[in-house]
């Protein structure tokens, strides 16, 4: 026997990605319904080897369904995650609208899986920023041998992480350096992406930081420890899919890099591809579609004690997503609702 499960937000990048990888994991489904807005009512979105007509998120009776993976932005999950959960529908949520939530969890399965188990409090469990989710996966092994002290990281983040429209855009400014004609003027951005880097994702704080880069402190100390100091610079690069960042430990206790290396190997969700020679690292273009967190450059930092660098990359669509949202929902049967 397996779950009745709806993906809210189907259409989109992510929603479509839960799909794809609920049925690529075979994800014990007896039901599935994909939602969506009434603007795109009745769109078809393929679930392994069928084909779904989309449902009204707005009209949905969540009564008798098991999980509900959200993707649907802010918005839409502050009127309707509640309205699932008190139906009795366990809501795993890809918007930040609960993440610091302290009655919500907020669960990157392979740091801290026990965690789902604190669903009931709201009903809703939250998946965290795509630039989070690599990170930690990364940092979690880490931590456990050698306790990490401080992070410095710089991430190099892929349009896709702003929606479709981003995607259009970078491709319509690339087309238009060639076709001089063509419109490039920004929309989604504040200046052009293409051939360009622009150093400010989401809105700025009061501190000068932007709140992306907040997200990732926040999130790193509520998934792995609270006592890890993070600092953080969020720049969108132009890439349609695929995060990477340079990171940057500093542990309390020594941690040389062949160790660092092993225990990565030996982690969870990580692919090391790390040789000192042409090619021997991975770049975004080579992580999309892919599960894996792959992590290159381990190297030792000279300029402070037990220091460490690396150069982490992941399908910000997939790990920083849906396959992490996914992935909380097979935590969530295997641990909490137990069928399938
Ligand atoms: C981004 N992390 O990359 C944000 C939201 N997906 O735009």
């Amino acid at each position: 026997m397996g779950y009745k499960v709806v993906v809210a937000g189907a259409t989109g990048n992510v929603g479509r990605e839960m799909l794809n990888i609920l049925a690529e994991r075979q994800f014990p489904v007896d039901e599935i319904a994909a939602l969506a807005s009434r603007r795109s009512l009745g769109t078809e979105v393929s679930f392994g080897d069928k084909t779904l007509k989309t449902q009204d998120l707005d009209t949905f009776d969540f009564s008798g369904w098991d999980i509900a993976l959200f993707a649907v932005g802010s918005g839409p999950t502050k009127e309707y995650a509640p309205k699932a959960a008190a139906a009795g529908c366990v809501v795993i949520d890809n918007s930040s609208l609960y993440r610091y939530d302290p009655d919500v969890p907020l669960v990157v399965p392979e740091c801290n899986p026990e965690a789902v188990e604190g669903y009931a409090k709201k009903n809703i469990i939250a998946n965290p920023n795509c630039s989070t989710a690599q990170m930690v996966v990364a940092l979690k092994p880490l931590h456990d041998r050698a306790k990490i002290k401080r992070v410095v990281v710089s991430t190099y983040q892929s349009v896709s992480g702003s929606g479709k429209e981003a995607i259009d855009e970078l491709w319509d400014q690339t087309k238009a350096i060639y076709n001089p004609t063509d419109d490039r003027e920004p929309k989604v951005y504040t200046k052009q992406i293409a051939f360009n880097v622009i150093p400010h994702i989401d809105v700025f704080m009061e501190d000068g930081s932007t709140k992306e880069e907040w997200k990732m402190v926040v999130e790193t100390k509520k998934i792995i420890d609270p006592a890890i100091k993070v600092s953080a610079t969020c720049v969108r690069v132009p890439v349609f899919v695929g995060h990477s960042e340079s990171i940057n430990i500093e542990f309390e206790d020594h941690l040389d890099e062949e160790e660092a290396r092993d225990i990565l190997r030996e982690a969870p969700g990580i692919m090391v591809i790390d040789k000192r020679e042409d090619g021997g690292y991975v770049t975004p273009i080579e992580c999309v579609g892919d599960y894996a967190t792959f992590i290159s450059r381990i190297r030792q930092d000279s300029t402070i004690d037990n220091g460490l660098n690396l150069w982490c990359v992941s399908d910000n669509l997939r790990k920083g997503a849906a396959l992490n949202a996914v992935q909380i929902a097979e935590t969530l049967g295997k641990r909490v609702l137990k069928k399938g």
